[in-house]
């Protein structure tokens, strides 16, 4: 069975990239560790403090963020790290041939009920700096902490999917993930529906019509109000995710964080077929601006992708 190491080396002769991998995959093993037992020890609650984006912040971000942060300072392949949990962005190696973007701890508010959460990561080439567009990412990854713990990485290929062993490995149980053209899933935070515009009510509603309606076939709804739990059951079995830019959201660029959240799903999506949209661009061309700069993210099965973007296309 092939190990992470026997993967990357056949993926790529960029040793450093796939020190990066290593790292990540190394920081993650750490926090599934420390997730397993997090509510004996009392550590799913709020630390006490807020992040850069005024969100209140858990215990388990904090260290999540500690973890990775000592983890990619131990590597010299890394020159600057990008975090959702710190303000700016963080020099690490001079001979760093790559950065780093991370959301070490995803979906960290269903902490408290022992549902799936992750860590996503995003990484890029050193000379071009932390703002770069997602189709310049060298790879991408994140780690689902759920029943299983699984790594689903892409560097320009396929995207694979690892999963976490007892001795410590990472498995490939996945080379391949393919995300059907078609699905009757779609995932949305419905209780936001005042805010949405045009183009979003109207794919709703026809998916809410189900075979009475234009779309002509019958739709569930799914949110785990966790990206990376949304998102690993589209990759694994096809659907369509969507936190649009709403009237509430739309002077913030939307929801969602596009250097450490929106891109390398995006990115991981390409690889396995689907398709990423903010419902007027490609996710992955979009210039970011500033390192926590936001962005609706409308991603999935390829068929509903461009359903949304044809009702935003006559709105
Ligand atoms: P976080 O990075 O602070 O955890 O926020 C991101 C999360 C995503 O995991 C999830 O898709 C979304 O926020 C849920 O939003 P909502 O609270 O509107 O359901
Ligand atoms: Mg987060």
């Amino acid at each position: 069975m092939t190990h992470l190491p026997q993967w990357l080396a056949a993926e790529t002769d960029d040793r450093n990239l796939a020190g990066a991998i290593v790292s990540m995959a190394a920081a993650s093993a750490e926090i599934a560790a420390i997730l397993r037992a997090a509510p004996i020890e009392g550590q799913t609650g709020l630390a006490g403090a807020t992040n850069v984006q005024g969100e209140a912040q858990k215990a388990l971000d904090v260290i999540s963020n500690d973890i990775v942060l000592k983890h990619l300072r131990a590597n010299p392949a890394i020159s600057i790290l990008v975090s959702e949990e710190l303000d700016e962005a963080v020099e690490m190696s001079s001979q760093g041939t790559v950065i780093v973007a991370t959301d070490p701890l995803d979906g960290s508010s269903n902490l408290d009920v022992n549902v799936t959460v992750g860590t996503i990561f995003s990484i890029l080439p050193t000379h071009g700096g932390v703002l770069q567009k997602g189709e310049a990412q060298l790879a991408a990854g994140y780690v689902a902490y759920g029943p299983a713990t699984s790594l689903v990485v892409r560097i320009k290929g396929a995207t694979s999917v690892f999963t976490l062993a007892q001795d410590g490995q990472w498995r490939l149980n996945l080379a391949e993930a393919k995300v059907p053209a078609a699905s009757g899933e779609f995932a949305i935070n419905t209780a936001r529906e005042r805010f949405w515009d045009a183009a979003t009510r109207n794919y709703v509603s026809e998916n809410i019509a189900g075979e009475t309606g234009a779309a002509g076939k019958r739709y569930n709804m799914r949110w785990v109000g966790s990206m990376v739990a949304d998102i690993h059951r589209i990759l694994m079995r096809g659907g369509i995710f969507l936190y649009p830019l709403d009237s509430e959201t739309v002077g913030k660029g939307g929801r969602l964080r596009l250097l450490y959240e929106a891109n390398p799903m995006a990115w991981l999506m390409a690889g396995a077929g689907g398709k990423s949209t903010t419902g007027r661009q490609d996710i992955l061309t979009v210039e970011p601006t500033d390192i926590h700069q936001r962005v609706p993210v409308i991603m999935g099965s390829a068929d509903e992708v461009q359903r949304v973007e044809n009702w935003y296309a006559k709105a």
